[in-house]
């Protein structure tokens, strides 16, 4: 069939919108039509040429969400007409990650998905006879994709997809980062270093979990008053203290938090992030993807006094079992999305939606089809 998506001929340059070949789901796999899809820093970070595991030509978004069109022979989880989000975190329930009660980190399509194919290692996407790669096993700046059944979370059908689709990425990191990985308690401290569009997630989760303190740390003040209405009990701009941030966080929690997220990407601020963790039981979890080759320091005094350093994909979450439960907590008003959309976009102004992320204006734009 045809399709029209916004394809990545190269790094750098913008994307293209037209037609493409996309070949229907063979066995184990789903046709899906997506009705919007988010357009994340992750999808930029691709384009730029920064990250190690990019290739081109392909079809970036992984933040979508739509309808089941078609299955493939042996799809039985989920049939035309359901509504679902895309996984670029699978979960096959059966391999030694997935039967493991300590990761999300599903293995297995990795290597195939790694290199922009689907599990048999060809492509269902083609401009003109030659091969579209996809991406994160997603390709949701499509109109129609074809994934992995082991890649697709059924949803409930009175969730609207314009809000749902950002549950395929920003939302279940943030969120689930504080509630599944690291578990935050009632009443505990926490510090949310990046107030874009993790780190306000990362304040919702806090306050969902119930915790009574919620720093946010970010150099732009701009993003307070959203942060303040999403949880954030106190601001700090790193270019406004004398102090460094982390003496300031210590200051003001008596000794530092029980968890801090680090959702910048920064390596500088994801020490800041470990150092301001109280010592003997606080808990550092790092969010932000930095750039190739950086590398993070600290002393390691500064574990051996009691300080963990974790990291957390995803939030986490299981995608066939926890995405659909956080699609339940928005719909009952637990935490919220709509603020969150900043832009709605068609796709013919794909490239807009990247604009406005990197001269910082919007928190998601989300694409309609
Ligand atoms: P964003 O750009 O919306 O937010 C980043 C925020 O950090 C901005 O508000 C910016 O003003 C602030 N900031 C930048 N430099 C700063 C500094 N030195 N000190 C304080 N604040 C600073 O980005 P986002 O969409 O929220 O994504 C955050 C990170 O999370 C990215 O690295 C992204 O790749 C990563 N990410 C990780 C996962 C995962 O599963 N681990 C999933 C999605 C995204
Ligand atoms: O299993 O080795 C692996 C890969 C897991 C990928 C997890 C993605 C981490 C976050 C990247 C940014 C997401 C948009
Ligand atoms: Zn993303
Ligand atoms: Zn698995």
């Amino acid at each position: 069939m045809k399709t029209r998506a916004a394809v990545a001929f190269a790094a750098g340059k913008p994307l293209e919108v037209l037609e493409v070949d996309l070949e229907g789901p063979k066995a184990g796999e789903v046709l899906i039509e997506l009705k919007a899809t988010g357009v994340c820093h992750t999808d930029a970070f691709t384009l730029s040429g920064e990250d190690p595991e990019g290739a081109f030509p392909t079809i970036l978004g992984h933040e979508g969400a739509g309808v089941v069109v078609e299955v493939g022979s042996g799809v039985t989880s989920v049939k035309p007409g359901d509504s679902v989000i895309p996984l670029y975190t699978p979960e096959c329930r059966e391999c030694d990650f997935c039967l493991h009660p300590k990761t999300n980190l599903c293995q297995k399509i990795r290597s195939t998905q790694g290199q922009g194919l689907m599990p048999d290692g060809t492509s269902r996407f083609s401009l003109d006879g030659k091969p579209l790669l996809h991406y994160m096993g997603c390709s949701t700046f499509s109109n129609y994709t074809v994934l992995p059944e082991i890649a697709v979370a059924k949803i409930r059908e009175d969730a609207p997809f314009d809000k749902a689709c950002y549950i395929g990425c920003g939302v279940t990191t943030g969120v689930g980062a504080v509630i599944f990985d690291a578990k935050v308690e009632v009443g505990s401290t926490v510090a949310v270093f990046g107030l874009g569009g993790i780190g306000l997630n990362v304040i919702q989760g806090a306050k969902l979990a119930g915790a009574s303190r919620i720093i946010g740390i970010d150099t732009n003040p701009d993003k307070a008053e959203m942060a303040t209405r999403f949880g954030m009990t106190d601001f700090i701009n790193p270019k406004d203290v004398d102090m460094k941030t982390t003496e300031a966080v210590i200051d003001l929690t008596n000794g530092g938090v029980d968890y801090s997220f680090e959702c910048i990407g920064n390596v500088n601020t994801m020490r800041q992030a470990l150092e301001c963790a109280h010592k003997g039981w606080g808990e550092s979890w790092v969010i932000g993807v930095a750039g190739a080759g950086q590398e993070i320091s600290t002393r390691p005094f500064q574990l051996v006094t009691g300080r963990s350093w974790r990291g957390t994909a995803f939030g986490g979450a299981r995608g066939r079992t926890d995405v659909p439960t956080v699609v339940d907590w928005y719909m009952d008003g637990k935490i919220q999305i709509d603020p969150l959309i900043t832009h709605t976009l068609p796709l013919e102004d794909i490239n807009t939606a990247f604009d406005l992320m990197h001269e910082g204006k919007s928190i998601r734009s989300v694409i309609l089809f």
